[in-house]
């Protein structure tokens, strides 16, 4: 080796090269696999939302038969919602509106059905995840909630102890009359289900907020 120059590497310098992998993999693999794991939960999330779709636009079209039984559209929607394997099928909400006036261009109205179908859908991996990540979204910490109304119709947010308006207002938002936001401070709030309304729309704006 007249003018070459000559590298050496030490048995410690390779080992120290390993274990710099080794802290690469343990940086990358969760992120690699929360990305993979993301992709399989948003597919479900979405294909739950094509059989939702579905199963409303199935129960409209009976709920616009002449003659229609009251509950021959829920239950379509639901039979709808069964066969693409929806198994939280009985904890969904279905609601038939017959009687609502929609716009057929050139100013004129016509009058048509509204189903309105509500699905309980949970991530399997993500939910755990993110209580890992987020430990405070359990009961014992204060919540906050950000309100936006993106409706120039008034609505507001008003949440109550238990599983309807009968128990303790636990916080309110602002009666919001245009595209404005409003927060709503929860407290510390012991574990168990919370009912929500809009005061303005009661019958169909409303809601459960679970504390765990
Ligand atoms: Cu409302």
């Amino acid at each position: 080796m007249a003018n070459g120059t000559t590298v050496t590497r030490s048995g410690r310098e390779r080992g120290r090269e390993r274990g710099a992998e080794l802290i690469e993999v343990a940086i990358t693999l969760p992120i690699l696999l929360l990305i993979s794991v993301g992709i399989f939960e948003f597919g479900r999330a979405f294909q739950t939302w094509e059989v939702l779709t579905n199963a409303a636009r199935e129960g409209a079209r009976v709920a616009v038969l002449p003659g229609a039984a009251s509950n021959a559209a829920e239950t379509r929607a639901r039979a709808y919602m069964q066969a693409g394997m929806l198994t939280n099928e009985p904890s969904a909400t279905v609601s038939v509106d017959q009687n609502v006036s929609v716009s057929i261009g050139g100013g004129q109205n016509a009058t048509a059905s509204r189903v309105t179908v509500n699905y309980p859908f949970s991530f399997v991996v993500l939910n755990p995840v993110a209580r890992l990540v987020n430990p405070s979204a359990t009961a014992g910490a204060p919540i906050t909630i950000l309100f936006d109304n993106q409706d120039s119709v008034t609505h507001n947010f008003v949440v109550y102890e238990g599983e309807d308006d009968s128990g303790t207002e636990v916080g309110r938002s602002d009666d919001l009359d245009e595209p404005a936001q409003s927060t709503v401070e929860l407290g510390a709030l012991a574990a168990g289900p919370y009912f929500f309304l809009c005061e303005f729309h009661p019958t169909l704006m409303t809601g459960e907020l679970t504390v765990q």
